[in-house]
């Protein structure tokens, strides 16, 4: 077979152009790629919910990738042993109730339940702002990533969705952006999202759960950022809420929809 350069050009751009028309209005969309967004993906994916997940950077992943101090191993604890198990991986018992897995293999088996259950990923692409229609936030505001990091002047595009999750971590950015730029209240104890309180892994893991809610009509937050919106315990370098928590996000979305 000859191969024509141009054919191959024309297949990603209609492929691409194609996806991302079917991203315009979905159910649900989910800011951020790390395992709470994945398993959050993979959760509605699974259970015939149109969603999209936007990662800003080049790879899906998140902090998942370096363990902790850049060691590429995971610990997670007996609560999440389940879901890992789901997603195929690979587990290690350490000690009593605790379990460690490759954070490779982890966040290559997410990306891949994720997207074999037919949630759309899209990198690369940056949620810029959200859209808010009548007090209730109905979409995201996107941008190339590299036209971020290039700060050109250059209008976004917009979406509309159901439902948003911020997965987007410590950083919180879109319960952020909604914070600062339309001024209202979320469903936080001071109203604002309160950030992070410092490390204390198992009153922060326990609360992580509780803290995946809807803090604001249409925009749920889970992983990281649902302790730092609502002022929880960071837990650093272990991992089982965070998957645990994009389950529950999904979980109660996933209700909100059928009911
Ligand atoms: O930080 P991240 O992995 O969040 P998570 O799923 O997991 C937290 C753990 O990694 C770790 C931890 C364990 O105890 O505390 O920190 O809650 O993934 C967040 C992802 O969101 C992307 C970011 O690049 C990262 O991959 N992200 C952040 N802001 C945006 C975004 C944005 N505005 N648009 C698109 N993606």
């Amino acid at each position: 077979m000859k191969i024509d350069e141009t054919v191959v050009s024309r297949a990603i751009i209609e492929r691409y152009t194609q996806k991302l028309l079917s991203c315009l209005d979905v159910d649900v969309e989910i800011v951020g790629g790390g395992p709470a967004g994945l398993t959050a993906a993979h959760y509605l994916a699974k259970h015939g919910v149109k969603t999209t997940l936007y990662e800003r950077k080049l790879s899906v992943g998140g902090g998942m990738w370096g363990g902790a101090i850049m060691m590429n191993e995971i610990v997670f604890q007996e609560q999440a042993r389940p879901l890992f198990e789901e997603f195929g991986i690979r587990i290690n018992p350490y000690s009593d109730g605790y379990y460690t897995a490759s954070s490779v293999e982890c966040v290559a088996a997410l990306t891949l339940q994720a997207c074999q259950a037919g949630a759309n990923i899209i990198n690369l692409m940056t949620v810029e702002d959200v859209v808010l229609h009548e007090d209730r936030v109905s979409g995201l505001v996107l941008n190339w990533t590299a036209v971020d990091i290039a700060g050109l002047h250059v209008d976004p595009i917009a979406t509309r969705s159901k439902y948003v999750i911020d997965c987007t971590g410590h950083d919180m950015e879109v319960a952020n952006i909604l914070s600062c730029k339309a001024g209202v209240k979320l469903v936080t104890p001071s109203g604002e999202p309160v950030g992070e309180k410092p490390m204390w892994a198992d009153v922060g893991e326990n609360q992580l759960i509780g803290h995946t809610i809807e803090v604001y009509p249409g925009l749920f937050v889970a992983g990281m950022a649902a302790n730092a919106v609502n002022g929880g315990y960071r837990m650093g370098a272990i991992f089982g809420g965070m998957v645990l928590s994009g389950r529950r996000a999904g979980e109660l979305i996933l209700k909100r929809l059928q009911s």
